[in-house]
């Protein structure tokens, strides 16, 4: 069996439960082949130099079976590559946000420089045989420079966020040049069918792509498969989380706390792309049209911190804030408050209990590219008592939970009230036949299948 190496921003040790499922998808198809996983570190080295390294160690530590490979960067490459052009252009105009991509500050010389940097380490760490599987739009050039250093290993891409429709992505200066450094890969994966088309409209128009078979593109020189391969999550791996302590004594204090009331609950971390003010909106329309919620319907909202350093995430931290103020002012009383939020990172561990509590799971999000916390909903559910999930048409989950969850649109603030109150009022045998669907399906495309399946494509070929 061929080593994997995989690549990716950050990297996570997978014996930490604090890491998550895909780290730990991840860790199992490293540890299978004694595998590496290499990605940029949390500390700066103003020592890092160059391009091409300077004088820049790779740190290396062992996790199991798995090397851990980090490199850290000069704070001017990352605020260029990871704040300015990653997250204040790739991740906006990936989601739809052309009102809050800023091309000027979007720092393409400093992407380009770490995405060259990071080939250059990588490099001399590979085998000949070793197959590469390079996650998201931080490292979206890395097969070209690969390539660029005589690399000819199979190398695969996996997109974790949307692509979106040919028109937005052409307002990106350098479209051309990212879509054309996807044909250095052997294969590039989508979360959803939606984001497999928009790649396939844009370079049949762009790139004058020839389409050879369902999922073979011809264009630039070079040919790449494209597909879709909606991850999962580890569903066992949730379900004991669910049996363990602090998972139980979270279910305990909230059945407790919340007796007499209705719970709603929203994990996020803390984006625009998650659509929390459009949610707390609908919450409070549905206090105002449904009266009778008030005093019973309960918004336990997490919204864990992310990206501070970015503007647009302060923006829209204060307008969730103010707003989930103004409601609990408006309908809070002595004894209720419909909203609490929380702007902190809740511990793994506790998750499954709060889900599981919650009658209601709104994952409402403006664009995401799958979102697992609707199938971690799913998956905490009790089959003979399920909560509701309330899931946006824009997640790519809602492609295969679409049927069995309530769908809603989250700029329409009226359609998610009504659909908050349906999942409300919803009886316990539609619940039921309901929920079993959808974990049979979230059982059927977990994230085990999702990793197989991707690295079954990339490598079968080579045979
Ligand atoms: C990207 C794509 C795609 C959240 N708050 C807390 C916490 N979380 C955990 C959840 C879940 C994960 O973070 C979030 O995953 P999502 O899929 O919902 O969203 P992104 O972080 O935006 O992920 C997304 C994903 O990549 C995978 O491909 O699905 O579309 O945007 O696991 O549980 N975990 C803890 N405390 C929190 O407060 N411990």
């Amino acid at each position: 069996m061929p080593r994997l190496v995989a690549v990716s921003n950050r990297i996570a040790d997978p014996r930490r439960t604090a890491a998550g499922g895909l780290a730990v998808a991840l860790a199992d198809a490293l540890s299978a082949s004694g595998g590496l996983w290499f990605g940029t570190s949390t500390q700066r080295d103003d020592r890092a130099g160059s391009d091409q390294g300077g004088e820049a160690k790779v740190h290396l530590q062992r996790a199991g079976e798995v090397t851990l490979a980090t490199l850290a960067l000069r704070r001017e490459d990352h605020d260029a590559y990871y704040v300015g052009y990653s997250n204040g252009v790739l991740w906006p105009v990936f989601h739809y946000r052309l009102d809050l991509a800023d091309f000027d500050a979007g720092d393409i010389d400093g992407y380009r420089r770490v995405n060259r940097l990071l080939a250059h380490k990588l490099m001399p760490m590979l085998r000949a045989d070793d197959v590469i599987w390079v996650h998201d739009y931080h490292v979206i050039p890395l097969a070209a420079e690969l390539r660029a250093l005589g690399s000819t290993h199979r190398i695969g891409f996996f997109l974790h966020i949307p692509l979106p429709p040919p028109l937005i992505l052409a307002a990106i200066p350098q479209h051309e040049w990212l879509m054309r450094s996807l044909f250095a890969y052997d294969l590039v994966g989508f979360q959803s069918n939606t984001d497999l088309r928009h790649f396939a409209r844009y370079v049949q128009a762009e790139g004058r792509a020839e389409q050879r078979g369902d999922d073979l593109f011809h264009a630039f020189g070079r040919s790449v498969r494209a597909r879709a391969f909606p991850i999962g999550i580890d569903v066992d791996e949730f379900a004991s989380l669910l049996q363990g302590r602090e998972a139980q004594e979270t279910l305990a204090t909230m059945r407790e706390q919340y007796a007499k009331r209705k719970l709603l609950v929203g994990v996020d971390r803390l984006d625009y792309s998650k659509g929390l003010p459009q949610r707390v909106r609908a919450f409070r329309r549905l206090l105002e049209r449904h009266p009778e919620n008030r005093m019973s319907a309960t918004l336990i909202q997490v919204a864990s911190p992310s990206r501070e350093d970015v503007d647009a995430y302060a923006d829209i931290r204060r307008e969730l804030e103010g707003l989930c103020g103004a409601i609990n002012g408006e309908y809070g009383e002595l004894d209720w408050m419909p909203v609490r939020y929380i702007h902190r990172t809740v511990a793994r561990r506790r998750l499954p209990g709060l889900y599981r509590a919650a009658r209601v799971g709104l994952v409402t999000p403006l664009r995401d590219g799958m979102n697992l916390v609707a199938k971690e909903y799913v998956a905490a559910q009790d089959p003979a008592d399920p909560g509701v999930l309330v899931l946006s048409r824009f997640a790519g989950a809602a492609e295969q939970l679409g049927d069995d969850a309530l769908l809603v649109n989250p700029y329409d603030t009226q359609g998610t009230a009504d659909a908050i109150q349906h999942a409300l009022r919803m009886p316990l045998d539609e619940r039921r036949t309901r929920h079993e669907r959808l974990l049979a399906c979230i059982r059927e495309h977990d994230v085990h299948r999702w990793h197989r399946t991707f690295l079954q494509t990339l490598t079968e070929e080579h045979a």
